[in-house]
């Protein structure tokens, strides 16, 4: 038999057992008994040594291809040997989150203080008539900007300040909504006044210290009606804000202030008392800035198709991370976003204590344990 017939029968006899490998370990093996130190294929190109110089011209190059075709052959079927295992992975990993909870919640698993305080909102506006409206996390310039009034020019539409997305297709640059006022536009266009509803959920700035993350989560709501007035804006923050920290009365200040999607527009203040590094809310005559609120822009309203004639309303907004951080003390909000177990097991909540007005907000008798 020539070298040539060899090598070729060799090569078939290979790629079988690259074929008939059905796991990454049995194909190392193939590729240590082809091409390893004493493998079939280095064999081979050993014979080189032992030819005439002619004959390993004509046999270097056919040996030489073969070793890269069988190296390119493993190389794939490898490929495609980890791409079965991850989705075979993938399937036998599903969970069926339908199926009741049968483990005791005090073993393991926590409700993250911002899904706590989320609902925490969502228990006391539900209390207070509002609904809960949800709008997508990637938005258009026209829904996050345009809609809302937002100058052309003003510096939250500059890219220091919002993630924007390369160009689509259509030539269109989505971007990472900066606040969560698109979904009360959204909310408006998909219905007819009068509006009660708040608008919890992420929001997104390119903005990284020891106050801010580049993600973090607001509620905004909404008040729109005939005769809706700063009085009814001013009473819904001073129930919402004793309800939240749990105590009978707050003294609350609004003060002047500007945002392109409301006219009056107002900074909230909420009385505290600083003892120490402690701060005590509802007490005491220093303030505290909570978020910003304002009559809606008629502008705004025709965006979203209402007649500004006919209607006005109120809307706040306040950040809910920083709401968690005072209810409950915590002191670093980079912290919220590590992922770290151990944080989670010490402020996070037990998944069965739904807060409720009824049974109580932040029900911690559990929590620690
Ligand atoms: C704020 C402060 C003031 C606001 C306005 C609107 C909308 F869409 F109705 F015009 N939603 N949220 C608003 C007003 C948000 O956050 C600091």
């Amino acid at each position: 038999m020539t070298a040539q017939d060899n090598s070729t029968e060799l090569e078939s006899s290979i790629v079988q057992a690259i074929e008939a490998a059905t796991n990454v370990a049995a194909l190392e093996d193939v590729r240590v008994a082809a091409l390893g130190k004493k493998g079939s294929i280095s064999a081979l190109l050993k014979t080189l040594g032992g030819m005439s110089n002619e004959q390993r011209q004509e046999k270097g190059p056919v040996f030489n291809q073969l070793r890269d075709r069988i190296t390119q052959a493993i190389a794939e079927r490898k490929q495609a040997l980890e791409a079965d295992a991850l989705s075979a992975q993938l399937t036998n990993e599903t969970q069926d989150m339908t199926l009741p909870v049968e483990a005791d919640p005090l073993l393991s698993g926590r409700i993250h203080p911002v899904s706590q305080v989320m609902d925490e909102l969502s228990a006391i506006f539900a209390d207070m008539g509002f609904d809960v409206a949800e709008g997508p996390d990637i938005e258009s310039d026209y829904y996050n900007f345009t809609a809302l009034n937002v100058p052309e020019a003003h510096p939250a539409r500059q890219m220091h300040d919002t993630f924007y997305f390369h160009p689509n297709a259509e030539g269109e640059r989505l971007l990472l909504r900066t606040h969560t006022s698109p979904v009360q536009v959204r909310t408006m266009q998909a219905g007819g006044p009068p509006f009660r509803f708040i608008a919890p959920g992420r929001t997104y700035r390119c903005d990284s210290d020891q106050t801010h993350t580049p993600m973090f989560h607001q509620v905004e709501g909404l008040v729109v009606d005939e005769s809706t007035h700063m009085g009814h804006l001013k009473w819904t923050l001073q129930a919402f804000l004793a309800a939240f920290f749990e105590i009978d009365n707050i003294a609350i200040r609004l003060r002047p202030s500007y945002f392109p999607f409301t006219e009056p527009s107002m900074e909230i203040d909420m009385q505290c008392r600083r003892d120490g590094n402690q701060l005590i809310v509802g007490e005491g005559d220093d303030w505290m800035e909570i978020g910003g609120s304002g009559m809606v822009h008629p502008t705004v309203l025709q965006h979203a198709g209402i007649d500004s004639e006919k209607y006005q309303g109120f809307a706040f907004g306040m950040g809910i991370d920083r709401l968690a951080m005072l209810k409950y003390g915590m002191p670093d909000l980079r912290a919220f976003f590590d992922a770290d177990l151990r944080w989670l097991k010490h402020y996070g909540f037990v998944p069965l204590d739904v807060p409720s007005l009824s049974s109580g907000l932040s029900n911690k008798s559990l929590a620690g344990k």
